[in-house]
Parts: structure tokens; sequence; C-alpha cells
């Protein structure tokens, strides 16, 4: 029976590995999304042997200790006392490949570009220049040009009910779209106007809390062309159903064209939005009527907070 588990067990792995790993959710379409698909694999292909084993024990137990080939009742007596070797063994076997399975996830979800796609206001990690490239979009500065290898800002702003995403580096113009140039490194700022959402690009792998007054950090890159749903991800309202809109991933001068091109088109709006900040608050203008705590006269958050990981400037 060990030897028949080994073998199955073996061929579903590869056939599992080659066949229906490269589909399994989220895809490929950034690292994120890669090595979260690497680990639901990983964890499916541990799974599997565990599958086969159950069937193939029970299989063996219709036909071998079934009534018809063994018509006297054997429930009872020594067979079914304890069998000590049997508990250890259990007990060793599942216990070890719990915490494997617990290290494995834990470890998945905080390591580099890992399941924790939305790492918070104070990111776990960021890539090489990202707090950098957050400190320059802010001050006006930042740049990202095809080939640039900088890290290109992007902010999510939800609000009941739709997204808008801002793009600090061409000039802070804002736009219903959500596109991205391929081989790039994002970083998603993701705050909201009004009540809590979450940004869900599925595809992308990512997956951040849009909170008011708070710029939650998420980082990805992207690796391939295609489009992505956007969706909300956390109940905001009557109409929190309807949130979701449409991203694609394009060639970064595809991507230029558009940035460009656009940033030229809405710059009479552009001037009439609030100059970019990380947080944004609808008293901006004076109208606090005490349901935001900052009652002072600073209308935007020009000041990121990061915990200990203030961005060197
Ligand atoms: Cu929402």
């Amino acid at each position: 029976m060990t030897v028949i588990w080994i073998i199955v067990s073996v061929v579903l792995d590869v056939l599992f590995w080659i066949f229906v790993g490269p589909h399994v959710p989220p895809g490929r379409m950034t690292e994120t999304a890669q090595n979260n698909q690497l680990t639901f694999n990983v964890l499916l292909m541990g799974a599997l042997p565990v599958v086969v084993g159950v069937w193939l024990y029970l299989g063996y137990a219709i036909l071998v200790w079934g009534d018809k080939r063994n018509p006297v009742e054997s429930v009872g007596g020594p067979e079914a006392s304890s069998n000590r070797q049997t508990q250890v063994m259990w007990i060793t076997i599942t216990s070890i490949l719990v915490v494997i399975l617990a290290g494995y996830g834990t470890w998945a979800v905080i390591a580099e570009h890992g399941s924790g796609g939305g790492e918070g206001p104070n990111p776990v990690w960021s890539p090489s220049g990202g707090l950098k490239a957050e400190t320059a979009a802010l001050a006006g500065t930042a740049t990202w040009s095809p080939g640039s290898k900088n890290v290109l800002p992007v902010q999510v702003i939800g609000q009941q009910w739709k997204f808008t995403y801002r793009y600090p580096t061409f000039g802070g113009f804002e736009s219903s779209q959500l596109i991205l140039p391929v081989d790039t490194e994002i970083a998603f700022n993701v705050t909201s106007l009004d009540v809590i959402h979450s940004f869900w690009a599925y595809q992308l792998s990512i997956k951040a809390d849009a909170n008011p007054q708070v710029n939650d950090v998420a980082y990805t890159e992207t690796t391939q062309l295609g489009s992505f749903v956007v969706r909300c991800s956390e109940l905001c309202g009557i109409w929190h159903g309807s949130m979701y809109n449409y991203g694609k991933v394009v060639s970064q001068s595809a991507f230029m064209n558009w940035a460009t091109t656009t940033e030229t088109a809405n710059a009479a709006n552009t001037k009439v939005l609030p100059p970019f900040a990380w947080t944004y608050v609808p008293d901006a203008n004076g109208a606090n009527g005490g349901l935001y705590p900052d009652g002072n006269a600073t209308p935007y958050s020009t000041v990121e907070i990061y915990g200990s990981k203030t961005p060197a400037s």
C-alpha cells in the first residue's frame, strides 16, 4: 500500500505541476501573483498525497476488511484496542506537517512580494528606492520614463462608490482608469475620502485597505501584459457591489504615451484639484463638522506616517 501511495502521489503531483499549476489563481501578471501562485501550488501539492493516502486506505479497508470478504464480525477484541505505535506516529507526523505548513505560510506572507501585498502604512519590506520614490512623489520631483527602472507611485483613492487613480509622476492628474507599465515596480498608495474600502486588484494579487486619513502602501512588479479587475473588498455602503472597474498592464511606451496625453488633456482639471497628498479630508475647505479628528487648519496631510520607517528625503 505504501509503494502504491508513493507512486500515485508522485505521479499526481507531477501532473498537477505541469497541467494545473500554471492556471492556479491569481495568475502570473505580477511578481506578487507569481509568488502567491507558487505558494498555493506548494500547499496543494503537499495536500494531494494526504488525499491519496486517505482514499487508498479507505479503498483497502473496504476491499480487504469489508463484510463480503470477511463475514465474521471483527469489531472489538484486540484489533480494536489502542496501538501505541500508530498513535505516536500519527501525532508526530501531523505535528511536523502543521509546523512546516505554518512556517512556510508565514514566510510566504511576509517575504518580499509575498502574499502580504497590502503592506500597510509601515511596510514590512520595500523595493530598493521604494520609500524614496514616495517622498519624491510628494515633493513633485519623482520621475518615471520607459527603461528608467524607477518605482512608479500610483495613488488609489476610494470613495463611495468608485476608485480614482492619481499619478504624481505626471503632474498629479486623476483618472478613472488604472493603466500600468509592464516590467515596472509599482508603489500603490491607497487611501479613502470617506468610509473604509479595500483596493483589490485580483490578477495583480494586490489587496490593500483604503481607509480615510491612512496611506496604505503595497508594492508589486508587473510582469505580464493584460487586463485585470479591481474590486472594492470592504463592505462600504449600499452600492459596494458595483464598486469595481478594470485596469490594464500595457507596454512601457504605450503607458508613457497614455500618461503624457492624459496629463495634457486633464491639465485644466488637475489645476483645480487639491495638491497631491497622501491623504485627503472632506473638510479641507474649512467645513469641519467634527467628523474627523484633525480639526486643525491643515487641509491636507502632507506628512506621511511610516512608523519607524520614515522615508529618507
Ligand atoms: Cu468600497
